[in-house]
């Protein structure tokens, strides 16, 4: 078993909350000194620096949510001078105004070793080739997977976003080994090969590390077998560092998160309260390293559970189960509670169709409504129209009876539902107008 750094990476927890509580108590008080916004929240919710000795008394700061850092856009929680910070990312996310997020030399080169203990742990070493198909620029995708891939040693291929045909030749020909996209790309590139006539068998792909969107084991099963790669799931958001807040080993059975540098916990949406492991709710994260832009109990949306459950990688790093979605994407349709994850769960478990989908919700005389738009797989598409509508209508019992909400599944020709390079577009929500 490899490791990018054993030492953290395998700590025993008596070992990782020695270091957690010395560094957090380290941020707490730099914060308070450098941050107005940061000391006035605190002092509201007073809480003074010398009352947090140790990790266990995290929760008594106050939350940090979206809301203070567009309060404070653009520099107000950075917590050094301006003159020391080297990189800026931003994050425009679908709703309200832009964040920007800051990084010191130093900070640049943790987020380096989060995502080199990433590759490292998709197995991934300095023979590699890295085809980097995140975009670069303000998201933090590109860059991020760029850096720990160099640091690896692995010679990277920066191509960032679009023009999908000359991404394949460059796969093929420059023999790209390991590749990074989000999941929705990768189905994209699937289909794109199929299209020029090539299979898994003329690339080398060995791994993948994809995120920046929630997807499903059954997604992972597809874009497996369609490119002939293991394939990781990588987690991380631009306010805590980007990608590699957390990583999935060998064993994907969840990420493990760099609890050295971002602590994490789970509280309850609405209470606010926090809640022990295994539970499921809100992902809060402190940052306990980082120089510039150091957030103290930001809370993601994600949902997600935490499981310190032993792992057969080796290593003690907690898990974050893979994010069900986030707590602004979850729809409620007639009261229900759905996130478009289950849904695509339920389409790709059944076979036949392809992963590409849109659910489209509205309201008609007061009732919500959720129609599902789902391509069918090339083979399908020559199929009689009573083949189709029996499979329509097997789609529907299967969506209402795991979610208990009667849909409209419309199955539509390959090719219909528009293809993303970066984040999938699922739900086009028209109640919200
Ligand atoms: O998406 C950073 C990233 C880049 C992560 C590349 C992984 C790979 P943001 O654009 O700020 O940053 O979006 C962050 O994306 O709060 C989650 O809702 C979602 N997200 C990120 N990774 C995953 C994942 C980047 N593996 C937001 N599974 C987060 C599910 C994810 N959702």
């Amino acid at each position: 078993m490899s490791y990018r750094d054993k030492a953290m990476e395998c700590a025993t927890t008596e070992e990782m909350q020695a270091l957690q509580s010395f560094r957090l108590l380290q941020t707490v008080r730099r914060v308070y000194e450098n941050v107005p916004y940061y000391r006035n929240k605190m002092k509201e919710s007073g809480v003074k620096p010398e009352d947090i000795k140790s990790v266990k008394d995290l929760s008594r700061l106050p939350l940090t949510a979206k809301q203070d850092l567009r309060d404070t856009y653009p520099y107000g929680l950075f917590a050094v001078p301006m003159e020391q910070v080297v990189r800026l990312h931003a994050s425009s996310g679908t709703t309200g105004k832009q964040i920007v997020v800051g990084y010191t030399q130093k900070d640049l080169g943790i987020w380096q070793e989060c995502c080199a203990r990433a590759l490292v742990a998709a197995g991934a070493d300095h023979s590699d080739f890295m085809h980097v198909s995140y975009g670069y620029g303000l998201f933090t995708g590109g860059l991020g997977l760029h850096y720990g891939a160099e640091a690896v040693g692995m010679a990277v291929i920066p191509v960032s976003v679009g023009n999908t045909q000359r991404q394949i030749t460059i796969i093929k020909d420059f023999g790209s080994t390991v590749i990074c996209c989000t999941p929705s790309y990768a189905v994209y590139l699937m289909e794109t090969m199929s299209e020029l006539g090539l299979t898994k068998d003329d690339i080398k792909l060995k791994a993948g590390l994809f995120g920046a969107e929630p997807w499903t084991e059954e997604m992972r099963k597809e874009i497996e077998n369609g490119l002939g790669l293991k394939a990781y799931d990588i987690y991380g958001l631009s306010e805590i560092i980007g990608p590699g807040v957390s990583f999935e080993c060998s064993q994907q059975t969840g990420m493990h998160i760099n609890e050295d540098h971002f602590i994490p916990e789970i509280i309850d949406p609405d209470t606010e309260e926090v809640l022990p492991d295994g539970c499921q709710g809100e992902l809060v994260f402190s940052c306990v390293t980082k120089e510039a832009f150091p957030l103290l109990r930001y809370r993601t949306r994600d949902i997600a559970i935490l499981s310190r459950e032993k792992c057969g990688c080796g290593r003690t790093l907690v898990k974050m189960l893979r994010p069900a979605g986030r707590t602004d994407d979850m729809l409620i349709i007639r009261g229900v509670n759905v996130f478009p994850s289950q849904i695509e769960s339920v389409l790709l478990g059944l076979g036949s169709t392809s992963p590409h989908y849109q659910l489209i919700v509205d309201r008609v005389n007061h009732i919500d409504t959720l129609e599902i738009n789902v391509e069918i797989s090339p083979e399908m598409f020559s199929d009689t129209m009573r083949n189709i509508e029996e499979k329509e209508l097997e789609i529907k019992s299967a969506v209402e009876s795991a979610l208990g909400i009667s849909t409209k599944i419309h199955l539509v020709e390959p090719k219909t539902i528009g293809r993303s390079e970066g984040k999938a577009v699922r739900v086009i929500d028209r109640r919200i107008r």
